[in-house]
């Protein structure tokens, strides 16, 4: 027998594409299936546990097309062992009922943004009757939400979700702090300390992810508060001013080594789904 590994206490989740990045503009964003297969592929060897997907049509446009949903669900599991995670948010211009169909995909997780924000010069919307109808779909098929909070006001209606509403399916309350869109709240140790301190006590586990600039200053508090980490090219594209990402496992390769200096190791797939109780 090998020697027994140290259990991992760090959730690394890789956001490889997101919907606002043109493939023209950036060439290197994963938006095929069979980039973003080899992209979880890479960024599972690189301590990734869990996959936040957005997917493109043939034209590489942001989708949320049932077919290539399920087949995107389907390829993850077999060829990762990565948590998936469907978002919901989906881009600034697709419709709340096509961005609730999402779930007949069969994700594992999925994301769940607990409220309307500004999204640079476009809003991104959440109108509460949609969060709730959201919220007690993942409960009704049995899928894992991921709690996206963009805004202080978000951690208030999380508060006000679960007291309504009761627990995710599989008890566990898992929640990512998006931080530094402009119209959300700014990406920086002081918001995430308020907003950390402001969670419910009901949160098992939460991450945070700045966007662009604010990426470093945000893993850092993260990591210093004890919090989990998520990198991708969906909200940055550098890795220091001049310097473009080649690769999405670049940012996870990182997170990793932020994460080892403080003392922390990636979790396993298997441990991020007992984590968030994903359904086995
Ligand atoms: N594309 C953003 C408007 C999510 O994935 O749930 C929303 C977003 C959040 O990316
Ligand atoms: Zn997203």
């Amino acid at each position: 027998a090998g020697t027994p590994r140290t259990p991992g206490n760090l959730l690394v989740t890789v956001a490889p594409t997101g919907a606002e990045t043109s493939k023209d503009d950036c060439p290197a964003l994963p938006t095929t299936l069979e980039e973003l297969v080899e992209t979880a592929q890479r960024c599972e060897a690189a301590g990734a546990a869990m996959v936040h997907v957005h997917i493109r049509d043939g034209e590489h446009r942001p989708t949320l097309d049932l077919v290539r949903l399920t087949e995107t669900v389907d390829a993850l599991h077999a060829e990762t062992d990565l948590v998936v995670q469907l978002s919901t948010g989906g881009s600034v211009h697709d419709p709340l009922e096509n961005r609730l169909k999402v779930l007949d995909a069969q994700p594992d997780s999925c994301s769940l943004t607990m409220g309307t924000t500004n999204f640079g010069d476009d809003v991104f919307l959440n109108p509460w009757p949609f969060v709730t109808d959201l919220y007690r779909l993942s409960q009704e098929r049995e899928v894992v939400p991921e709690f996206e909070l963009f805004d202080l006001g978000h951690v208030h209606a999380l508060h006000r979700l679960l007291d309504k509403h009761g627990l995710p399916f599989g008890g566990r309350v898992h929640v990512d702090l998006v931080m530094g869109v402009p119209g959300g709240m700014p990406g920086t140790a002081d918001a995430l300390v308020a907003a950390v301190a402001a969670l419910p006590d009901a949160v098992t586990s939460w991450s945070a992810t700045g966007i662009g600039r604010s990426t470093l200053p945000v893993a850092l508090a993260s990591l210093s508060k004890g919090g989990h980490l998520r990198v991708g090219m969906e909200d940055v594209l550098t890795l220091a001013k001049g310097v473009p990402v080649e690769h999405n496992a670049q940012l996870v390769e990182r997170a990793v080594r932020l994460g080892a200096l403080a003392q922390r190791t990636p979790m396993s797939c298997d441990e991020a789904r007992d984590l968030l109780q994903i359904k086995r």
